[in-house]
């Protein structure tokens, strides 16, 4: 991970950190990408088996057509932030055979 920091020097000696963030990322840009993303409703969550049921629209990426299934939710995803009955948006990758993660969730941005 690559840090940005912007410094201003203070009134006194000292210098002070102003601003720090993440600099864009390959994923970053991916996922900025719209068409990545699939729209879906998020019926309900497994926290235990760290899985979530979906009815999701076609994903592209992996030739699977829309239909209401249960994917498997990547570690990086804070399950907290989950909410059943929401309507959100997904990207989706198959890490291997028949195995179907969600690798990024946000709510539905308001058209
Ligand atoms: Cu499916």
């Amino acid at each position: 991970m690559t840090l940005e920091v912007e410094v201003s020097k203070g009134d006194g000696p000292m210098y002070e950190i102003t601003d720090i963030k993440i600099a864009a990322s390959e994923m970053d840009q991916a996922i900025a990408d719209p068409a990545k993303w699939t729209n879906a409703i998020l019926n309900n969550i497994d926290v235990e088996k760290r899985t979530a049921n979906f009815k999701h629209q076609a994903l592209k990426n992996i030739g699977m057509m829309a239909m209401t299934m249960d994917f498997t939710i990547a570690p990086s995803i804070d399950l907290s932030t989950l909410t059943a009955g929401s309507e959100v948006q997904i990207i989706v990758e198959m890490p291997s055979e028949g195995v179907f993660e969600v690798t990024h969730i946000r709510p539905k941005p308001v058209e």
